[in-house]
């Protein structure tokens, strides 16, 4: 996010705080994807604070503008909860390419090292190399997978969760096939591995995460709004904010849809992904 740092901060290296500052910003967040309606929140609660702060210099104002993202995007800040059911299953959702299956194979990993027994999923069936990709990080893992050729995605995802029960594991995550939110059969499909995982345990799923590719731009807003309407996310996984990603959108998702983040995927191994924190990622966005 590096690139968005450095257009958001040349606006502060003037002398005047004045309505060119401001216009500016605007234009600035408004590259960095922040959308309209952020933006504008963000502008008025800047202006607020530099009424009441008595700021004059530029520099100032910058510092008071993380504080305004900071706040904006503290709602986003939510931590993964494991063990209030066993196995906790977690259902992972999102767009061709976004990063679901690296995702996946990443918080393998991290549960793993907190002492979690995963069981994987491969219910995006419609590709081999697909099932064989999820089998790489299961090896890599060395945790148990439930694959099936050719098999109906929603019967994986049955078998999944039922031997995550039997074989009392913690946790269970399907991974599935990438899709577009205006492909209304596969959204369908979506829901019903949704309902039959519901059939196999009740209470699941407990999560249901939708992967984001940080670079998506604003486009990103409408997948969050699209996959929540048909399947009430529980979380987002936002990807590739290693690369040229703006980052802005977190504020727009933030102030219109605000599912929390659990996790960022900043690289494609195994260790690239983090936490969410909103100040950090305030900062980083202004770096
Ligand atoms: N730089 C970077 N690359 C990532 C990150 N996450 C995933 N990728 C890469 O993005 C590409 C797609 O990742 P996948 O995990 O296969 O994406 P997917 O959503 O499972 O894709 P489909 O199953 O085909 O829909 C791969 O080359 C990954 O290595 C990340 O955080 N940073
Ligand atoms: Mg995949």
């Amino acid at each position: 996010m590096r690139k968005t740092g450095s257009s958001i901060t040349g606006v502060f290296t003037g002398t005047r705080i004045d309505d060119a500052l401001y216009e500016e910003l605007e234009d600035a967040l408004l590259m960095a994807d922040t959308g309209v309606k952020a933006t504008q929140q963000l502008l008025e609660a800047l202006k607020r604070r530099v009424k009441e702060t008595k700021a004059t210099d530029p520099a100032a104002v910058k510092t008071l503008l993380a504080d305004c993202l900071t706040e904006l995007l503290v709602p986003l800040e939510k931590s993964l909860a494991i063990g209030a059911h066993q196995p906790t299953v977690i259902m992972v959702a999102g767009v061709n390419g976004a990063g679901k299956t690296t995702s996946i194979g990443k918080l393998t990993k991290h549960l793993a090292d907190h002492g979690e027994s995963v069981l994987l999923a491969a219910a995006d069936t419609f590709r081999a190399a697909a099932r064989e990709q999820l089998g790489v990080w299961a090896t890599r893992n060395t945790v148990e997978i439930v694959s099936q050729e050719g098999g109906d995605p929603a019967a994986v995802s049955f078998d999944a969760v039922s031997a995550g029960k039997a074989r009392g594991k913690d946790v269970v995550l399907v991974d599935t096939a990438g899709r577009l939110p205006t492909q209304l059969h596969l959204m369908q499909e979506l829901q019903k591995i949704k309902r039959v995982i519901t059939k196999a345990d009740a209470s699941a799923p407990h999560e249901v995460l939708l992967v984001i590719d940080g670079n998506t731009g604003q486009n990103a807003l409408a997948q969050v709004k699209a996959f929540d309407d048909a399947l009430q996310l529980t979380g987002l996984i936002v990807t590739k904010l290693d690369g040229t990603a703006k980052g802005g959108v977190l504020a727009a998702i933030a102030q219109e849809r605000p599912v929390p983040v659990y996790f960022i995927g900043v690289g494609e191994k195994v260790q690239d992904l983090e936490t969410f924190s909103a100040r950090e990622f305030a900062q980083a966005l202004l770096a």
